[in-house]
């Protein structure tokens, strides 16, 4: 057995069921063993496609995503993706092969090298290993999947040198020995969150991607609390759908904004308080005045942003869990409807809907469309109108429903593979990507993987030719607008080209039509919406 043919047996072990990559003559070596093992392969067309599969794929199904590529270029083409997953803290097992041990860092010129491979990705990794023996490859993994597993999650890089992949190990153990558990809080630190909160009279719960998993918790301890619930963008679905205490995820907006500075106690979970979810206006005016609890997996995470009062290490379940019990103790407030928080809630999300800008409505009623026609949809975003609107007025139904590049590092190109790795993730479940005409010409030739993939997922593309956010972005700043009207194509010939049902919906009842015919198709469907022109869509 050799180096990667155990690689191969091992993932197996650890559950892993897909891979995505694109084979070169560094990694052929990674693929001998494939076909014995039970890990089917997915073949994008770029790594970038790679990337975001696995990053889709691990959103939805909360295992690593874990791809194969070449030393050099399909490293580089990788790292946009891992930074991605990097940001939003999703995790992904990135291995590559690398030049041979005694020519690294040599700069011979050798095919596809780097100066430093591995220093170029650990800037976007928790770690990047150069395995030195075949015999370090347990370990490697066991470290790799305690980072999924037990801390905050983000990609892991693993690269093998071309000489060690061939190596012999038939010696090696495949013992994997036990994952770590999951970190629960101190008992002391629980108990002074829960004196502080149990004395709040208008208490406020921020609950982030962090607590992704943590949703019947934390439901339980926002009424407990009784207090107003915002969800970032990756905690979407966290409450359940309709909850009286939730206001979305509008910690941008003037409304919440002013339910955080009057809250006496702000308890926040599994978030990164960053920038995309509470200041995507850019004005730092997202304000805390009272005190604040913070629970988090990261140390370093729980002093970012906002100094906290209370700063409580662990994994949000099982804080929440823990915070829930002890707030049993505490006298009971008044729950539902009609609760003080609610009340509290139902204003904000009152002035909220009052103060939502005009060209969002068609968005809104755009999307609550297709959440009617599809219930159980996964929407993927990328970085276009409708995911901007969408990420403060969609409420997903579940959690792992909603989720987008707009968020952390912002990368277009995401939404057509992120979706197709959704859809591997549930395939039982329609999946929607969102994407502008601007955003899927980064990563377009994915069409062709979804075919290949057998993912009929439906691509729903917001046409106004061009990169209208940047446009409008210009314009408000009196920049003529430059490099931003760009040539797009006729996207409906290029996906028939590629083997996809092609349709425009010029309003909701055709778009409906449309949906309905989409998740009955064995393959994959496009379905275009123009912002203007002769044949704009009419929200009616
Ligand atoms: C890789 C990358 N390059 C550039 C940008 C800057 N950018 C953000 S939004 C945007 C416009 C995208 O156009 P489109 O996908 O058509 O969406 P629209 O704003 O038109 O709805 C651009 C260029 C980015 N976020 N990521
Ligand atoms: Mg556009």
């Amino acid at each position: 057995m050799t180096c990667g043919e155990l690689l191969v047996a091992l993932l197996q072990d650890l559950g892993v069921e897909l891979v995505f990559g694109i084979p070169g003559v560094h990694t052929v070596e990674l693929y001998r063993g494939l076909p014995a093992t039970r890990i089917r392969h997915i073949t994008p067309r770029h790594e970038q496609g790679a990337g975001f599969m696995a990053d889709g794929y691990a959103r939805v199904s909360g295992k690593p995503g874990v791809c194969f590529t070449i030393t050099g270029p399909g490293v580089t083409n990788i790292i946009t993706a891992m930074a991605q997953a990097y940001a939003d803290s999703i995790p992904m097992l990135v291995i590559s092969s690398v030049n041979r041990t005694h020519e690294l860092g040599g700069g011979g010129g050798r095919l596809h090298e780097l100066p430093s491979q591995r220093e170029l990705v650990a800037g976007v990794s928790a770690f990047s290993h150069t395995l030195q023996r075949p015999d370090e490859l347990p370990e490697v993994l066991r470290r790799a999947f305690a980072v999924f597993s037990a801390a905050r999650p983000r990609p892991v890089h693993i690269e093998i040198p071309i000489d060690i992949i061939t190596a012999t190990a038939d010696h090696v153990s495949r013992e994997l020995g036990s994952a770590a558990s999951r970190a629960a809080p101190a008992p002391q630190a629980i108990a002074a969150a829960a004196r502080l909160l149990g004395a709040a009279s208008q208490p406020l719960l921020l609950l982030g991607g962090g607590a992704v998993d943590a949703g019947e918790s934390a439901t339980r301890v926002a009424e407990q609390l009784d207090a107003p619930t915002a969800v970032t963008i990756n905690a979407k679905g966290l409450l359940p759908y309709g909850h009286p205490l939730a206001l979305g995820s509008n910690q941008s907006l003037p409304p919440v904004r002013a339910l955080a500075a009057q809250a006496d106690v702000v308890l926040a979970v599994g978030t990164e308080l960053g920038e995309t979810d509470y200041d995507v206006v850019f004005d730092g005016g997202f304000r805390i005045d009272g005190k604040l609890i913070r629970i988090d997996i990261d140390a370093l995470q729980l002093q970012r942003n906002h100094a906290a009062d209370i700063a409580v290490l662990g994994d949000a379940r099982l804080s929440l869990e823990a915070l829930g019990a002890a707030l049993a103790h505490e006298p009971a407030r008044p729950h539902g409807a009609d609760s003080p928080g609610s009340r509290r809630a139902a204003a904000a999300r009152r002035e909220l809907q009052d103060q939502w800008p005009a060209g969002w409505d068609a968005q809104r009623r755009l999307l609550q469309l297709v959440q009617e026609t599809l219930p159980e949809v996964i929407i993927v975003g990328d970085s276009t109108q409708p995911v901007y609107s969408g990420n403060h007025s969609y409420e997903a139904r579940r959690p792992r429903s909603w989720f987008n590049s707009a968020t952390g590092y912002g990368t277009l190109g995401y939404g057509l593979p992120a979706a197709i790795g959704a859809r591997l993730a549930a395939p039982a479940r329609p999946v929607i990507a969102l994407i502008g005409d601007g955003g899927i010409q980064f990563t377009l030739a994915e069409l062709g993987s979804a075919v290949e993939a057998a993912t009929p997922i439906i691509v729903l593309l917001w046409n106004n030719h061009g990169y209208g956010e940047i446009k409008r972005y210009m314009e408000a700043r009196a920049i003529e607008p430059l490099g931003v009207d760009i040539h797009t194509p006729d996207f409906l010939g290029i996906a028939r080209a590629f083997g996809w049902e092609a349709v425009r919906a010029q309003d909701l009842a055709q778009l409906q039509g449309h949906l309905q015919a989409a998740v009955g198709r064995t393959g994959p469907t496009l379905i275009e919406i123009m912002e203007d022109g002769p044949t704009a869509f009419h929200p009616t």
